[in-house]
């Protein structure tokens, strides 16, 4: 037997055994295959996962001995005429909202974010978990750490976790992995949605449709930044979720799920000139 024919299988074997290490090493879940978009941070969040997560530790009921009065609520009302009003100046003023990645350093003050996040707490939560923080930076150097994370991982996000398809589909938003809004936007709002809650005896709570309601309470946020006047740019930073989170020291049960630089849009500011889909494209009436 010549000293080929015995190292060529042994020589295949290994390499048959490095290959599917490495494969093993940087597998993603099926879903992450097909949807790199979702950021791994984010992904195994459903239901049926929160219920796993919970199998032996103790959770308490979501309203546990809280009895809820009943009161009677009489909301506004306006005429017809007046109505008509203040849904078409609403609906301008929504619809001069940009995402704007030019933002001026001019200081903002405090208590107009504070009021904006307010605002945002507003919204509805499932079983009114109100599943959310909102992690506001103004510290400089705590800018910079966060631009750097994020700026490093778009690199890769951009250069291959997106792919060519991607990355053209984004070439007339002219964007890029350098953010520099990061450093330079009087804020930035971190919103990070709770999985579950964590009370006071370190018994968990079901955060039902976490997701969902911090979702609608990003919406409210927006829209109360554009009512002042700020502007911001809902960036979802691919896959720094987990490196921001310990950043901002903030527990497992909270994730990333929007990074809003929030400030007066920059004198020199550009927007793509985009198109609004047309009233009849988006609703449809029965
Ligand atoms: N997160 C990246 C890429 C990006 C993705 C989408 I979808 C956009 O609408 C815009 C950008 C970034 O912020 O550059």
């Amino acid at each position: 037997m010549s000293v080929v024919s015995v190292l060529t299988p042994v020589l295949v074997l290994v390499l048959c055994l490095v290959m599917g290490f490495l494969a093993l090493r940087g597998r993603r879940s099926p879903a992450a295959a097909a949807k790199p978009w979702v950021d791994e941070d984010l992904r195994d969040d459903s239901e049926e996962a929160q219920l796993r997560e919970g199998e032996d530790e103790e959770w308490v009921d979501v309203n546990e001995e809280k009895e809820v009065a009943h009161v009677p609520y009489s909301p506004q009302r306006h005429s017809h005429e007046q109505m008509l009003q203040r849904s078409l100046d609403f609906y301008e003023l929504m619809n001069r909202r940009r995402s704007v990645r030019f933002i001026s350093p001019e200081p903002v003050p405090l208590v107009v974010v504070q009021n904006v996040i307010r605002a945002a707490g507003t919204a509805p939560s499932g079983a009114h978990t109100e599943p959310w923080t909102f992690v506001v930076v103004s510290d400089p150097d705590v800018k910079h750490r966060i631009r750097l994370i994020v700026e490093e991982e778009e690199e890769v996000n951009y250069r291959q976790r997106m792919g060519d398809k991607w990355v053209s589909d984004l070439a007339p938003l002219r964007t890029n992995w350098i953010k520099e809004y990061l450093d330079v936007a009087p804020y930035l709002i971190l919103v990070f949605k709770q999985t579950y809650g964590i009370l006071a005896d370190n018994k968990k709570r079901t955060h039902y449709y976490n997701e969902i309601s911090v979702s609608i309470a990003c919406g409210l946020l927006l829209a109360a930044l554009q009512n002042a006047g700020l502007v911001t740019v809902t960036s979802t930073p691919l896959n720094c979720g987990p490196k921001l989170r310990l950043l901002l020291e903030r527990p497992l049960n909270e994730k990333l799920l929007m990074l809003l630089p929030v400030g007066y849009a920059a004198e020199d500011a550009t927007v793509p000139d985009l198109q609004r889909k047309p009233l009849p494209d988006i609703m449809v009436h029965i």
